[in-house]
Formats: structure tokens, C-alpha cells, sequence
């Protein structure tokens, strides 16, 4: 064994230190203080000399987080001060009511502030540090007996191995919760789907199930994260009298703290907090299930103590649940507007996320096949925010006997051509085009919609007779529509019926970028058409434009380009093109190249948090509409962010950087101004 001289020593304790700053910055602040490479360096240096002296390598060495030997099993662990678990209030007035208690158990008029914190959906995990050194981790168990974990702690670079400062405690246990961030998640599932292996349901379980890894190599594999919430033991010569102090000291020692925590003045401040956090929740990187509220002075809650297993100074406000099971009643497969053939479960009726539920999105074959999904099955329904529900897992053990395996169409449900799936496409398209019924009533229902020809008064519903009856066959119908033909429709009065026809009359005046939008060619939104007006200038040009010339188009990328370039080429589409402009639909050329002049030519844009309003493709669109470019990541460059709530480093760093930023209500309003223009 080679020894070791002091100098060595002393730079390899330096070593170390760099390191587990630069990781904290990294892993807990989220902001890096150098760039990659330069830690890769420092860690290959730190590598080297553990390599070469042996007897260096210490216990909170950044070296040490890619997991060791694995066990045969967990030893079990007593906690020494029980590790609580919080009950719940499931209403404003069961908060109010917790609210009362503490005043009462207190003896105190005067309101009482509580400390807010977002609940986050993991695994409760407890640490304990010996004079500053990360000594064991454990789970919670049943509350008084937990298992071992340390070996699988040490790999989530957001728990220290080390507490930073300069007078850290003798003893301290700091308790939180081990999650696994959304997009760690969906990239873990997306490799999991294309290694063939087995997908979490959800974060949680996730986190649950990485945690619980005899392997600590499997675990330091999975993107956890821990996240600081309170304090078991401790020895120290100072305490914070309040719990956010806490809060921050534990900060101060190196852990993350959740960014969201907030002091309420009183209860109902605290239902306010609830409302606040309930709309950022979707846009939220990890997933939630409520608030958990805790009074704010520790003298308080000692006197307060706690009942069976639970405090009596913290209550936990919880979300409408966001899964439920039901069972699936049937599989029907709608036909969007481009033949797409979605797969729709129904459901019997649930009450999920806050609201009933009885369709839920299948996507596609893959996915049906994914979850194994057969008519009769328990499933879980997933309805997180205001997205579409989800069928989260089926629940193989509960399947009866006479459940039905879903066979996917080789047919459309509508037209009965034949069903075709392209190679490297998961969507399976009906191949019925202009033949079948339920694309031309999609694609008569956008070419009418307010943002593309803007037929007023020719709503969904009226579409849909008007197809089924046979009275039109294409967007060209539309045009040689009459008074006689309209009015033996449901609830069509002869006033109605001229004001429709008025309507489609007016709609023959229009722009180029409405026209191209209004076509429905795969991928042209309206920005991308009013990209493609303002650069060949007319219909013609467009219908000549080279691939090449397509793609040296900003904003055009080449997937759209081969749809432009399908559409265009595709002789029924001429048709449709030719017979609108013969029946007179017609627009003013364009100047060519009219970059310089949009709005935001020249401009950066950055979309972040979430929007509530419209969707992040909308507000792209519109953005790409008026000449600018929507970029991913904030810099100097950067014109204006627009920040939805939830907006996190982005909006940190555009307000670091004097970047002017708008909420998403003044960006419609900024929309509606330019489109007025
Ligand atoms: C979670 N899950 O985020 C507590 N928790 O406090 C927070 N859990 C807790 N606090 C005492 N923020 C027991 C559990």
C-alpha cells in the first residue's frame, strides 16, 4: 500500500469539499456553479488518487454515491422518536376545525401561524448525522421499526454525506421525503417500454420501489431526490424556535427545502395557501397530494404533543384524489381529422381529480397492449390537472373470467377501408381520406372554425347532419349550400338558415395563412401558415416551392415540410384547392417575404410554467405567427418570458437577467392587441 504524505491528504480533502459544493449546487440549489466538464475533472482527479491511495477513501467522498455491494436483505432499524404520520382534513371546514383544536389545547384567543408546506408524494425517509457525517438512513416502517437503507441514501446526490458549515449538531435526525421528479419518472418509463422491462403506475411508486433496492447500484440509477421537511433528534447547542427557522437551518446544513413553503398568519390563510397551490399543481416537476400545514412555534407543538400516531400540532389538507378504480365497460376507436384512430375506454362513472369521469384516452395500439387492457377489467384512472384521464394500470389480479381482449380495427369503425400503420408511427390511420365520413365532418368542422374560415353559426352538431344527410361531401359543399336544403334540418329556422348562408358567403374573404391553416394539412398550425403566407406570398407559389426551398424556412421544420409537400402533391387535395377558389374564396397576395415587418420579427421568446388557458402548441403558434422565435432555455438573448404559475429557474434566471417577463392573462392580451392590428 502506497502511504500517504500530508500534502496529499490535504489536497484530497479539498478535493472532497469542491466536490460536495459543487453537488450541492447542483443537486439541491439547482444551479451550478461550473460547468460540467469541470466537475467531471475534479471527479476524475478525485478518482485517481482513491485509486492510488487506498487508505484516502472516506465515507463522505462524492466517489462513494454509485452504490456498493448489494445486501441479502435490510436490517431493521428503531427509530428512537416515533416517525409520525399525519392526519388528514379532506375539506375546508375539517381544517377549520383542526384549527379550533390547537387554539383550544392552547388556551389562545389570538390566531396562531402555521408553517405551509406542498405534501409531497414519496417515501418518508429519516437521517441520521454523527457530528456532521451521514451515519444511517432509514424508512419509516410502521412509524417505530423501519429498515436500513443507508447504502441506497447515499446515492441520491441531494442528501448530504457531510452537513456543510462550521458548527454543524453532535446528533441530528432530519426526517423528509425520497421522490422521484416527473421527468425522471416518464424518461424511467420511457426506457422501461423500450427495454421490454416493467413500468411504475406512478411517481410514488417509483420512489417506493427504487428505495427499496437490495442493489444500491439499481437505486443510484434512478433519478431520486430528497427533499427536507423536520427534525427527529438533536443534539446541537442552538435550535430554531420556529419550524421554518428549522426550515432554513436544515437549508443551511445542505438539504433541499421545498421552495413552496409559506407562513400563514392564521387558518384561513392556510385555505387560501391550499387555493394558491392547487392551480400551480399541475405545473409543479414532482407530483403532490396536498398541503401539510404545521404550527410554526416548537414550543407550541411540544405543548400541543402528539395522539396515538399522530401530531396534534400538523394536519395534512389533501387534494381530491387523483386515482381511482373503476372498471372498463367497452373500447370504441374515434377518427380524428387526419384518419387517426384513437382508442377510447369507457368507463363506468368515477369520481377522480374532482370531477366524474367515463371516457379516458387510450392513445394507440402500443398502449393497449402496454397495460394488457381487456373489457371487463379494474383499471386505474389517472386525472392529474386538466389533462385528458389516463388508464394508469390494470389490475391483472381482479380480471374476471370473461373478460374480452381488445382487438384493434383492421378497419375503419366509420368508413370500413382499410386501417394502415406506417413503419416507425404509432398511429394507426383510416385510409378512407376524403371517403370517409368522420374525417371530412373533422375536417369540415376546422376549415369552419373561428380561426381558420370562420363560418359562424356552423357549429359541430349541424356539421354532423349535414354530412349524414348527405347534403355535403367536402369543404366545396359547403359553397353551393341553399335555404331549401338547410331548413328540413333539427332545429333550423329559416333566419338561421340566411344567417348561415350569410356567414358562408362572408367567409369567401379571407387570407392566405387563414386559407392554408383552414386546409387541415397535417402539422400546419396558424402560426406555421402565416409563416408560410408571409414567405411565398401566394397559393401558387406554395404549391411550387421545392422541398429545399421548404426547409430553408425558419420556423419550418422537416416533418411539416413532407406534409406541405404531401398535401401538395396529392391530387385530391388539388381538387378541393381549385373548386374553393373557383367557388370564390379568395384572399389578397401577399408581399413576399414580410419578416422584417411582423410584430416580433427578430425577437426570442421563452415559454414557461404552465399555462391554463391555452396549450404551450397555441401560444408557440401565435408567437411563431408574429415573426419570433420560441426558444427552450433563457439567456441574455432572450426578448420577453412568458411565465404560467409554477414557473421556476427560468423565471429566476429572465428576472436575474432584467429579461422582461408577462403572466399568461397579459400574453392573451398582447395576442388579442397584435392580432387587431
Ligand atoms: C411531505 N410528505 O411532504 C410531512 N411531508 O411532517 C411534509 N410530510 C410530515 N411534512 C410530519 N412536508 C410528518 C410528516
Amino acid at each position: 500500500m502506497i502511504d500517504v504524505d500530508t500534502a496529499t491528504a490535504a489536497h484530497y480533502r479539498q478535493l472532497v469539499s469542491q466536490l460536495q459544493q459543487h453537488n450541492h449546487r447542483y443537486y439541491v440549489l439547482d444551479d451550478p456553479s461550473v460547468p460540467d466538464a469541470e466537475y467531471d475533472r475534479l471527479m476524475h482527479e478525485l478518482c485517481a488518487l482513491e485509486a492510488r491511495y487506498a487508505d484516502l477513501v472516506d465515507a463522505d467522498s462524492p466517489s462513494q454515491r454509485v452504490g456498493g455491494m448489494a445486501l441479502a436483505e435490510f436490517n431493521q432499524v428503531a427509530h428512537t422518536r416515533p416517525m409520525l404520520s399525519l392526519d388528514n382534513a379532506f375539506d375546508a371546514a375539517e381544517l377549520q376545525e383542526f384549527g379550533r383544536r390547537v387554539n383550544e389545547r392552547l388556551a389562545r384567543r389570538d390566531s396562531v401561524a402555521y408553517a405551509c408546506e406542498p405534501k409531497l408524494d414519496g417515501v418518508a425517509i429519516s437521517l441520521l448525522y454523527r457530528h456532521g457525517i451521514l451515519d444511517r438512513a432509514a424508512t419509516r416502517g410502521d412509524g417505530a421499526v423501519g429498515e436500513d437503507i443507508t447504502e441506497n441514501a447515499r446515492t441520491i446526490r441531494s442528501i448530504p454525506l457531510r452537513l456543510q458549515g462550521d458548527s454543524v449538531p453532535k446528533l441530528l435526525e432530519v426526517r423528509g421525503e425520497v421522490y422521484m421528479p416527473r421527468d425522471g419518472f416518464d424518461r424511467f418509463n420511457a426506457a422501461a417500454i423500450a427495454g421490454g422491462e416493467k413500468t411504475f403506475v406512478n411517481p410514488r411508486n417509483a420512489a417506493a420501489g427504487s428505495l427499496r433496492q437490495l442493489d444500491p447500484k439499481i437505486t443510484a440509477a434512478r433519478p431520486l431526490q430528497m427533499c427536507a421537511y423536520g427534525v427527529g433528534e438533536i443534539d446541537a447547542q442552538w435550535q430554531p424556535p420556529t419550524h421554518l427557522e428549522m426550515l432554513q437551518y436544515l437549508g443551511a446544513l445542505g438539504f433541499m427545502i421545498n421552495p413552496h413553503v409559506h407562513l400563514a398568519v392564521d387558518i384561513d390563510d392556510c385555505e387560501q395557501y391550499y387555493r394558491d397551490l392547487a392551480i400551480q399543481r399541475p405545473a409543479l416537476p414532482y407530483d403532490i397530494d396536498g398541503i401539510v400545514y404545521k404550527v410554526n412555534d416548537l414550543e407550541f407543538q411540544r405543548r400541543l404533543g402528539t395522539v396515538r400516531r399522530s401530531p396534534r400540532w400538523a394536519i395534512a389538507r389533501k387534494f381530491p384524489a387523483e386515482e381511482e378504480m373503476t372498471q372498463l365497460i367497452a373500447v370504441e376507436f374515434q377518427v380524428g381529422r387526419t384518419g387517426a384512430i384513437t382508442p377510447v375506454a369507457r368507463l363506468q362513472p368515477v369520481f377522480v381529480g374532482g370531477v366524474t369521469v367515463s371516457n379516458a384516452t387510450l392513445h394507440n395500439a402500443d398502449e393497449i397492449a402496454r397495460l394488457d387492457a381487456r373489457v371487463g377489467d379494474m383499471v386505474i384512472v389517472r386525472r392529474a390537472g386538466d389533462v385528458i384521464p389516463q388508464i394508469a394500470k390494470v389490475m391483472v389480479e381482479k380480471r374476471p373470467v370473461d373478460a374480452v381482449p381488445v382487438k384493434f380495427p383492421d378497419c375503419c369503425p366509420v368508413c370500413h377501408s382499410p386501417v394502415e400503420q406506417l413503419t416507425g408511427e404509432v398511429v394507426a390511420r383510416c385510409t378512407g381520406g376524403m371517403f370517409c365520413s368522420a374525417q371530412i365532418k373533422q375536417a369540415i368542422k376546422h376549415y369552419a372554425s373561428r380561426r381558420a374560415m370562420d363560418i359562424d353559426g356552423l357549429g359541430d352538431r349541424l356539421v354532423e347532419q349535414l354530412v349524414d344527410a348527405k347534403r355535403i361531401h367536402s369543404v366545396v359543399d359547403l359553397y353551393n349550400l341553399d335555404v331549401s336544403q338547410l331548413l328540413p334540418l333539427e332545429r333550423m329556422a329559416a333566419k338561421s338558415a340566411t344567417n348561415l348562408l350569410v356567414a358562408i358567403e362572408n367567409s369567401k374573404q379571407t387570407s392566405l395563412a387563414k386559407f392554408l391553416f383552414a386546409l387541415g394539412i397535417r402539422e400546419v398550425g396558424e402560426g406555421s401558415a402565416q409563416i408560410l403566407a408571409n414567405s411565398f406570398g401566394s397559393l401558387e407559389a406554395l404549391i411550387d416551392a421545392s422541398p429545399e426551398a421548404l426547409l430553408e424556412i425558419d420556423g419550418i421544420g422537416p416533418i411539416v415540410a413532407r406534409h406541405i409537400g404531401n398535401f401538395f402533391s396529392n391530387p385530391d387535395a388539388l381538387a378541393i384547392v381549385s373548386a374553393l377558389q373557383e367557388s370564390g374564396v379568395i384572399w389578397p397576395n401577399e408581399a413576399v417575404d414580410q419578416r422584417a415587418e411582423q410584430p416580433l420579427h427578430g425577437q426570442t421568446w421563452v415559454l414557461t410554467g404552465s399555462l391554463q388557458i391555452m396549450s404551450r402548441a397555441e401560444a408557440k403558434d401565435a408567437l411563431l405567427g408574429l415573426g419570433a422565435k420560441v426558444a427552450g432555455s433563457v439567456s441574455a438573448k432572450t426578448s420577453q418570458l412568458v411565465a404560467g404559475p409554477g414557473a421556476g429557474s427560468k423565471l429566476r434566471k429572465a428576472e436575474s437577467l432584467d429579461i422582461p417577463t408577462m403572466d399568461e392573462q397579459q400574453f392573451i392580451e398582447f395576442l388579442q392587441v397584435q392580432r387587431n392590428f
